[in-house]
């Protein structure tokens, strides 16, 4: 009586002990969003207590400079941010928070309500700050659908803390929203940061407002 001893080889197949975490698969959401981004940069020359000052080599002593090409010809700098309000008012301006009191109580803004009006410059203004919680020099910013490049206004690499207005914005990590980009979630309309993400404090290089 012959028996038939099957001796094939199970191969149980091992999965390696490690396991393997793509990190590379962070999906960027919003990448669909239209960038078309323009070699045209913001004027570097500014008005200070009535001298021009080129804020690329330095702001002098200004405290906090206003660049609203679609209002004024030249970017106007102040001594201080209150100053820089006044001006706002003046010219027939929105100052955030003015019209929109919700603002700080939504921290995210729903997916169904994109609906914003597409002219030229924001209602308000996105506000970055050199120091944390709104302290120190800031830069008010207003022109969309086109990514402003810091440098040229000498706050290349200086925002600590921001408030975003009435639009969304995306902030890149080098200039024309070339590298990494802030989480844009954090970036979205009436947002504000006392302090950057992460890796992210004195890194910003262009702000695209869309
Ligand atoms: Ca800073």
């Amino acid at each position: 009586m012959t028996r038939h001893v099957c001796n094939g080889p199970r191969r149980l197949v091992r999965v390696g002990s490690a396991l393997l975490v793509v990190a590379a698969l962070i999906a960027v959401s919003a990448v669909s969003a239209s960038a078309a981004s323009s070699k045209r940069g913001p004027a570097a020359v500014a008005m200070f207590e009535g001298r021009a000052i080129d804020l690329a080599s330095g702001w002098q002593g200004a405290q906090s400079c206003l660049v609203w090409p679609e209002v004024l010809t030249t970017v106007e700098c102040f001594s201080s941010e209150a100053g820089l309000k006044t001006r706002v008012v003046q010219l027939g301006g929105t100052l955030p928070g003015q019209s929109a009191r919700s603002a700080s109580s939504m921290p995210f803004t729903s997916s169904g309500g994109g609906a914003t009006t597409a002219s030229a410059s924001c209602s308000s203004f996105v506000r970055l700050y050199d120091g944390v919680f709104y302290t120190g020099a800031s830069l008010w910013l207003s022109s969309r659908s086109t990514w402003l490049n810091l440098s040229s206004l000498g706050f290349d690499q200086r925002t600590s803390s921001f408030k975003i207005g009435a639009c969304s914005a995306y902030f890149a990590d080098y200039s024309n929203g070339g590298g990494a980009w802030y989480p844009t979630w954090a970036t979205q309309a009436w947002h504000v940061a006392p302090w950057m993400a992460s890796g992210w404090d004195n890194d910003v290089s262009s702000v695209f407002i869309s």
